[in-house]
């Protein structure tokens, strides 16, 4: 059985960028429904139970079609979630960029910090409907940016994520209403990057 994780902060922590209402309603209700979702569609498949969600993303083609349905949409809104609230953390007076060897391999395949957040930002604005954007790592150890539909994994194409980006309506609407550049460009003093280079190298 799958549980709704703890966030690593209060619901009011990133605020001015994300409001409480939002993360307490995204938290308890969204994350929380793909959750029961997903645990309701395993039951009748306790041989599919055991094995990791992540694994069970990479191998979604060897699913029974119900299961398969339920994996994609509500294991991925969880697995996709659990990432989210991870690679966030409260705005700090410095400068929120990534160091070390994460800020190289940026470098390495973007050219420069700005450049990437331009191409992510981009990715995000040009998403049609909901869904994700992030830096995945691909099978070759390469950085990309991708978009996935939907609660769509990046690991059912084999990219391991190491930052996403929310923009189905409902992670940011109550504050942000249509205003979708506004948050992408607020959601960058919010990551938190030593996470995602704990993720890079996990
Ligand atoms: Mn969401």
């Amino acid at each position: 059985m799958y549980t709704l994780p703890t966030l690593p902060y209060g619901y009011d922590a990133l605020v001015p960028v994300i409001d409480e209402a939002t993360m307490k309603l995204h938290h308890t209700k969204h994350h929380q429904t793909y959750i029961d979702k997903l645990n309701a569609g395993l039951e009748k498949y306790p041989e599919w139970q055991v094995v990791p969600l992540p694994n069970l993303m990479m191998r979604l083609q060897e699913l029974p079609e119900d299961l398969k349905k339920v994996v994609q949409n509500h294991g991925g809104g969880h697995l996709n979630h659990s990432l989210f609230w991870q690679i966030m953390k409260p705005v700090t007076s410095d400068l929120n960029e990534p160091v070390g060897d994460l800020a190289s391999a940026i470098n390495q395949t973007f050219g420069n910090f700005s450049d990437f957040k331009k191409q992510f930002s981009e990715s995000a604005l040009a998403l049609f409907g909901s869904g994700w954007v992030w830096l995945v790592v691909k099978s070759d150890g390469v950085l990309a940016i991708t978009t996935t539909s939907n609660q769509n994994s990046p690991l059912i194409d084999n990219g391991k994520p190491i930052l996403g980006l929310d923009v189905w309506e409902h992670a940011y609407y109550l504050n942000y209403q249509n205003r979708r550049a506004e948050y992408v460009e607020n959601f960058f003093s919010v990551i938190n990057w030593e996470q995602v280079e704990k993720l890079r190298n996990a």
